[in-house]
């Protein structure tokens, strides 16, 4: 369908401005596993030193560019399946803060005044503008939701008797999970970091601060992944040429992502003494509901994919898989979705290795949950994302794709990068290798006292794995950049892959009003952190004054 020129060129900058500065966050991933290997011993390279590149790479790769991409998918769903356009000047003011916000958080990060890491737990402290221009893009990405939820309101008020489109479901429940996950870190940045980073208070209360940033933080994997759900649900068995399964598996799955997704934060503090082991036993617990929807998730779209490959004429138990349209240039979207998929089923296994409260002990820490991190947030997620926004760029501006065939392996060849850095990081962590550390200057600088061999092998893998995934992301660049300067040669649209269900399926009223799942997903939230925050604040004794990362004694001493 035709959208207006004003929407189109918003949509266009929510796609670009991210993957300009993904270039940056791509070049300090590569650095990272330069400085990890020890082939380099040194804390700065090209003035970027190891902190701020790796504050820089977090904050680009997984809160800007996921935040831009969510915006910027969502409006094309909403637009696609509702036919109908958000306010301009809402959209136009959305874009505008998370640009500013960017703009002011990233002169930060390359000033070296916030070389905090995308959590930013104080004590270590940043500038005030990296915690403002944060705030901003967030606030700026709350502001479709609510005009989503307009256009929603009126396409079902004309068609009261039709199930709910799962994109539609897809997209308001994962700007849900955004909104009231973000309310926690707003109250963090705004009433806590802020202030004291002005210097107005002295102290902070550490554990309370991570409390509210992981109420925040694990629900924000949900609000990566949630989109690439859609792909999977709406367009990827289109792609394949079949049908899906079950839409209502769909439905299902997104409702209990919204119950479930935020009620869990506390599996990032199994190791934090201030919370109790009944809030930990809890949200141990729950984590594992949280893999529900993905097995669901994962049988529905392999029975729609089985189905597509039978289709086409395949054979066999398992033969079938090969009959998938794996490298073919005019459905490139189908590789992207495909390789992340595969990616996830070891992403989905470490992370219930993470859940467990005993086996967590032993991974904590370590380099095996960057090894995780990159199969979920580097698999499923950023490959959707590379995929549709390149999709996205050709159709709003009418352009056919520079360089197809590097288009079309550019998901493969990351896939294999991340199966290779992944492995090594996973085996380092289990050996105790760990993360967030310039290894060069120390365990792998064979003239430190303290270099240890047995991290060798590990951390090379994660160089090779890691030189891979960079060529792919230089591939890229050149086919989604090449696109930008070509000719136009269609008329401009927004046209996504609709899969048809398989089985006519009946409208389930609870599987098509909001308001039943946002009632349990208020009571559980309540049960879970009421006594999370309530320990945060009462079982904590001092509170710290802040540190710089390159300094052990605090920046103010009472
Ligand atoms: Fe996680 C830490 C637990 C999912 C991201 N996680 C992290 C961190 C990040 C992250 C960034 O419980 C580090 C944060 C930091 O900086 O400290 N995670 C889980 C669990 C899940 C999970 C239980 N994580 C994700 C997703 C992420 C993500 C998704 C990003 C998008 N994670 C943890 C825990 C920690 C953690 C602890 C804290 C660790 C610590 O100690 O610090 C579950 O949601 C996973 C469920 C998924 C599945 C997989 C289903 C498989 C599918 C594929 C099917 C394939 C098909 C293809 C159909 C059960 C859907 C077929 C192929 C053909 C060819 C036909």
């Amino acid at each position: 369908m035709q959208v207006s020129r004003p929407i189109r060129n918003i949509l266009l900058i929510e796609l670009f401005v991210p993957i300009l500065l993904l270039t940056l966050g791509i070049y300090h991933g590569l650095m990272q596993v330069i400085y990890r290997s020890g082939v380099i011993q040194r804390t700065a390279v090209a003035g970027l030193d190891y902190y701020q590149g790796l504050t820089l790479h977090g904050v680009i790769n997984a809160i800007v560019l996921t935040t831009f991409f969510a915006v910027a998918f969502g409006h094309a769903t909403m637009i696609f399946y509702t036919k109908r356009e958000p306010n301009k000047t809402a959209t136009l003011v959305s874009m505008l803060l998370m640009v500013i916000g960017t703009g002011l958080a990233a002169a930060a990060i390359l000033a070296g005044k916030a070389s905090v890491l995308y959590t930013f737990y104080p004590p270590l402290k940043a500038h005030p503008a990296f915690y403002i221009g944060t705030a901003m893009l967030i606030i700026g990405s709350w502001v479709p939701y609510f005009d989503w939820i307009r256009m929603y309101l009126s396409w079902k008020r004309e068609h009261p008797q039709e199930s709910t489109p799962v994109a539609v479901i897809g997209t308001l429940v994962n700007f849900t999970i955004w909104f009231v996950c973000t309310l926690a870190v707003a109250y963090e940045v705004l009433v806590m970091l802020v202030p004291w980073s002005l210097g107005w208070t002295q102290e902070i209360n550490i554990m309370l601060a991570r409390t509210l940033f992981w109420f925040f933080g694990h629900a924000l994997v949900y609000f990566w992944l949630l989109p690439s759900y859609i792909m999977f649900y709406t367009m990827l068995p289109k792609l394949a040429g079949g049908k899906l399964y079950s839409g209502n598996a769909g439905r299902i799955a997104f409702f209990i992502f919204l119950i479930l997704s935020i009620p869990i934060g506390v599996h990032h503090q199994f190791g934090d003494p201030s919370i109790g082991r009944g809030v930990k036993l809890t949200q141990s617990i729950l984590t594992f509901g949280v893999a529900i929807p993905s097995f669901i998730t994962a049988f529905t779209i392999a029975a729609s994919l089985e189905y597509a490959a039978r289709k086409r004429g395949a054979t066999g138990l398992w033969s079938w898989i090969w009959k998938l349209p794996f490298f073919r240039k005019d459905v490139y979207l189908f590789g992207y979705l495909i390789n992340g998929l595969i990616l996830f089923i070891f992403g989905g296994l470490t992370g219930l290795v993470n859940a467990s409260y005993s086996l967590n002990n032993v991974v904590h820490n370590t380099s095996f949950i960057p090894g995780h991190f990159h199969l979920t947030v580097g698999g499923p997620v950023f490959l959707a994302i590379l995929g549709m926004s390149i999709y996205m760029l050709s159709q709003l501006t009418g352009k056919r794709i520079y360089a197809p065939v590097l288009n079309t392996i550019v998901p493969y060849l990351w896939t294999v990068g991340v199966l290779i850095f992944s492995a090594g990081l996973m085996y380092g962590g289990l050996i105790g290798e760990p993360r967030r550390t310039n290894m060069g200057l120390t365990y792998l600088n064979p003239s430190s006292e303290q270099f240890n061999p047995y991290w060798v092998v590990s951390s090379m893998l994660g160089l090779a794995g890691g030189g891979i995934m960079f060529t792919a992301g230089l591939l890229y660049f050149i086919s989604f950049f090449g696109t930008c300067f070509r000719k136009r040669t269609a008329e401009p649209v927004i046209d996504l892959p609709v899969s048809e269900t398989l089985h006519e399926e009946r409208r389930v009223p609870l599987l098509d009003s909001f308001k039943p799942w946002l009632v349990i997903m208020g009571l559980i939230i309540f049960l879970t952190y009421a006594p999370a925050i309530s320990d945060a604040i009462n079982n904590t004794n001092r509170k710290a004054p802040p540190y710089k990362p390159t300094d052990p004694v605090p920046v103010v001493r009472k």
